[in-house]
């Protein structure tokens, strides 16, 4: 049996479900350009995706691995998290191998996002499913005469027993920036991060790869391109101000980002960039 990727809709919106011969399956929505869902091959599922989540088009996808481009948070004059992740994108490609099923979608400028933002642009996500591996490959080409500059994030939630219990090292050492706390600078220095309260971090410059521990299963996360790491737990407080998200829905979810948000990245006319984040069950 090959690897297969079927057209199907999701809360009603367009999506793509993609399954491999040895179990492995993904979802991925069209609107927002967003992985919703992922089980890997032997495996249980990894993504958080909010019961409550909102799927008329009024606001973002709350769960799963929304993209935010050209803007991380409020980190300028855009719209938080940009202008990509509330619009629908479009299949550029889909192609099965074997034991992979592979998708791409797109998503240019129009009249809309012209208007805050005048800059041509083409950005790419590309899923791949393999036994036991998600990678996600974010591609944005600067498609107009000027250049621009950009931040950006692939915001994964994952999907975590109890978040008190989960652990994510690979952090010890690097500098953050805690949002949660009036934007100070801090220097990590535990061998690992449990979250306990509200937790919204930017690490700078992590090149090593992670690890998150939940329960007996566990997860690596690799990241090439993205210089920054962001850690968000809303805790209960925040949660309870999501209209999207249950009360106890941030026990269930932990997002492990990968961000570039310290730094712009610039981009000449005709120049491109690119960025991936790999999760790999073990
Ligand atoms: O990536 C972390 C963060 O920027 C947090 O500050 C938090 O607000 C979160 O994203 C979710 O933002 P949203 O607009 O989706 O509610």
């Amino acid at each position: 049996m090959p690897a297969r990727i079927d057209s199907l809709h999701f809360g009603g919106q367009p999506a793509l479900a993609l399954t491999t011969p040895d179990g492995a399956s993904a979802v991925v929505s069209l609107f927002g350009g967003q992985v919703l869902s992922w089980t890997p091959a032997g495996g249980s599922e990894w993504l958080y995706l909010s019961p409550q989540a909102r799927f008329d088009g009024s606001s973002a996808i709350r769960g799963g691995i929304p993209v935010c481009f050209p803007q991380f948070a409020g980190l300028g004059r855009l719209p938080k998290h940009g202008l990509v992740r509330n619009r629908p994108w479009s299949v550029a490609e889909q192609r099965c191998g074997d034991g992979y099923a592979l998708v791409t979608l797109a998503v240019s400028e129009d009249d809309a996002s012209y208007a805050v933002w005048p800059q041509n642009f083409t950005a790419e996500l590309t899923a791949v499913i393999e036994g036991g591996r998600l990678d996600l490959e974010f591609e944005v080409a600067n498609t107009g005469h000027a250049p621009f500059a950009f931040t950006a994030a692939l915001h994964t939630y994952l999907r975590v027993r109890e978040v008190e219990n989960a652990r994510l090292e690979g952090l010890y050492g690097h500098e953050y920036r805690d949002a949660a706390n009036g934007d100070r600078i801090v220097r990590d220095s535990g061998d690992a991060l449990i979250v306990e309260g509200e937790t919204d971090r930017v690490y700078h410059g992590v090149e090593r790869p992670l690890l998150l521990r939940d329960g007996n299963r566990s997860l690596g996360i690799q990241v090439e391109g993205f210089p920054d790491v962001v850690v968000w737990n809303p805790w209960e407080q925040r949660c309870a101000e999501l209209p999207d998200m249950p009360a106890n829905g941030f026990r269930h979810m932990l997002c492990v980002e990968a961000a570039a948000a310290r730094q712009r990245i610039e981009l000449d006319a005709g120049e491109d960039w690119c960025g991936r984040q790999s999760l790999i069950a073990l």
